[in-house]
């Protein structure tokens, strides 16, 4: 369990024997802050369902290149669907100042000592946003492999961003996370000329937290494999 926040565990947590008095106070404390937030996550997916609006929740660990692939989204899809952008960060306004010069409308999100978004967040920067109708959400989370995981926003399904340089062993390391998302991106491939980062293993390991995984590799930098992301999400809409 992530002790700052109170969140995570979850599949993957393991307890030794029989749970301390602490350890049992801190699951339950954990099974309310959840629960309190799928309730939130239950409003803003009835919310969206509504409107008819995907939304989209982007994990991946501190600059794996999620703000690169969405300012390449919004290019390639601009004419064709109205794409709004919900921004998480600890600090900083940088990422919602790159989606708006892409040419979608964003909201930042601080969470400052927080580790991820949680429902509430979002379904209030959602009414600030007022995404229109049919229209394409994408919610870029806090950079952190761990608790974004356990946190149900009201997305239609979460994509878990790796790049080749952080590494093949990621899914076996941080499964709650490939385990939850529905599609991994595995971004940056024009580095692996540079890199012994090895493609077919990475996929295995995600394949064995989650059988079910949809792998797109692609460079959001030179937009090698994007095709294949645009028209996955097509697919979505
Ligand atoms: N070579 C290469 N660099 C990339 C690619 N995608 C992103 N980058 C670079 O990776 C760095 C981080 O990219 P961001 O898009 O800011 O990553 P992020 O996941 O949004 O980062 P945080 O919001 O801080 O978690 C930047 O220097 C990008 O230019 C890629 O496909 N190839
Ligand atoms: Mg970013």
């Amino acid at each position: 369990m992530c002790t700052v926040c109170g969140c995570g565990g979850g599949k993957y947590e393991k307890f030794g024997g029989s749970r301390s008095r602490e350890a049992n106070r801190l699951v339950k404390v954990e099974q309310d802050i959840l629960a309190k937030n799928d309730a939130h996550a239950e409003r803003n997916r009835a919310w969206l369902k509504a409107r008819n609006i995907l939304a989209l929740n982007l994990v991946s660990s501190p600059g794996s290149g999620k703000t690169t692939l969405l300012a390449k989204t919004i290019e390639e899809i601009r004419g064709r669907k109205s794409v709004s952008v919900i921004e998480g960060d600890q600090q900083t306004s940088f990422d919602a100042d790159r989606i708006r010069q892409a040419g979608a409308p964003a909201i930042q999100i601080n969470t400052g000592k927080g580790c991820h978004l949680d429902a509430k967040m979002v379904g209030d920067a959602m009414m600030k946003l007022d995404p229109g109708e049919n229209s394409l959400l994408l919610i870029e989370n806090v950079g952190n492999l761990v608790c974004p995981a356990s946190f149900d926003l009201g997305e239609a399904c979460k994509v878990a961003i790796l790049s080749v340089t952080e590494g093949e062993d990621k899914p076996m390391k941080y499964p709650d996370m490939f385990h939850a998302a529905k599609v991994m991106v595995l971004n940056k491939i024009d580095l692996l000329p540079h890199l012994d980062f090895e493609v077919e293993k990475c996929i295995d390991y995600a394949r064995r937290v989650n059988p079910e995984i949809l792998v797109i590799q692609l460079s959001a930098r030179t937009g090698e494999g994007l095709q294949g992301w645009m028209d996955w999400m097509e697919g979505m809409i």
